[in-house]
């Protein structure tokens, strides 16, 4: 059995090899995609230990990067375990982590798990202008619109693009994800919904479709 707490340790240690191991491991014991989930928010646990770490001067920069590399390896692990093979197409969502800030891990999870779930992700990728939003959104047509968001900053770049998307006439639904979105910042940002766990964003959408 996977040991959640231990994993959460490694990853926040920075521990690869143990990390890739654990994971490894719990990969041929044919989990189900609810175990899956807990060892994603396990690694999640993790970084929020290398942020912590990071604010109290202990980490750096180049660990950060590093996290996220790791985070992202472990991620590929579990992949096959959290697709469920959906065939049909359920809807669309326009997804991108919005202007001034780089971080797309949790973007990148939300991705992989709603294709997984059977939507079609259009990924417009990191730091996305305004206006980004608006052109793909007015020519897509999403059901969905989904915006990452990790730096505090991301809250103010978020109610400017759900602003722009407005007056535009853009008439999706809005979700925002990431560590700083919150009931409150959500109401602020004029959001239809906010999560900061991709497994719940994609339950909101499948009960958006
Ligand atoms: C890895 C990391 C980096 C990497 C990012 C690599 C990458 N490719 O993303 C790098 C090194 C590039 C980086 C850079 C910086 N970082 Co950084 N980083 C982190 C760290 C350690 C982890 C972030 C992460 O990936 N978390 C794991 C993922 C899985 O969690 P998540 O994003 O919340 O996503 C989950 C959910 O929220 C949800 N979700 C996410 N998005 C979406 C979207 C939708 C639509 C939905 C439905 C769901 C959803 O699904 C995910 C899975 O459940 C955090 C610490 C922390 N506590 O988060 C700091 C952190 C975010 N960084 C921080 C800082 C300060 C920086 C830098 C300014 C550092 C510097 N001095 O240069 C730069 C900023 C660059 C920029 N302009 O963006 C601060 C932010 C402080 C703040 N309050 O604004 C943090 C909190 C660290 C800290 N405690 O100080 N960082």
């Amino acid at each position: 059995m996977l040991d959640l707490k231990a994993l959460t340790q490694a990853l926040g240690d920075l521990e690869e090899e143990l990390v890739l191991e654990m994971l490894k491991e719990f990969a041929t014991t044919n989990p189900s995609k609810t175990e899956a989930l807990e060892a994603v928010a396990a690694c999640q646990g993790g970084m929020a230990i290398v942020g912590d770490l990071f604010e109290s001067g202990d980490y750096f920069v180049g660990d950060l990067i590093f996290a996220g590399e790791l985070l992202t390896e472990a991620i590929d692990v579990l992949k096959p375990v959290l697709g469920s093979g959906a065939t049909e197409i359920k809807g669309t969502i326009l997804l991108g982590t919005v202007h001034g800030d780089l971080h797309d891990i949790g973007k990148n999870i939300f991705k992989s798990m709603s294709e997984a779930a059977g939507f079609e992700v259009v990924d417009i990728g990191i730091d996305v202008a305004v206006e980004e939003f608006v052109t793909k959104a007015t020519e897509l047509k999403p059901q969905i619109i989904g915006m990452s968001g990790v730096l505090t900053l991301a809250i103010d770049s978020m109610k400017e693009t759900v602003e722009s998307l407005k007056t535009a006439g853009v008439e999706a639904k809005i979700i925002i994800g990431g560590n700083p979105t919150t009931k409150e910042t959500c109401e602020f940002v004029g959001a239809d919904a906010f999560t900061t766990n991709a497994a719940e964003g994609v339950k909101i959408c499948q009960g958006w479709v």
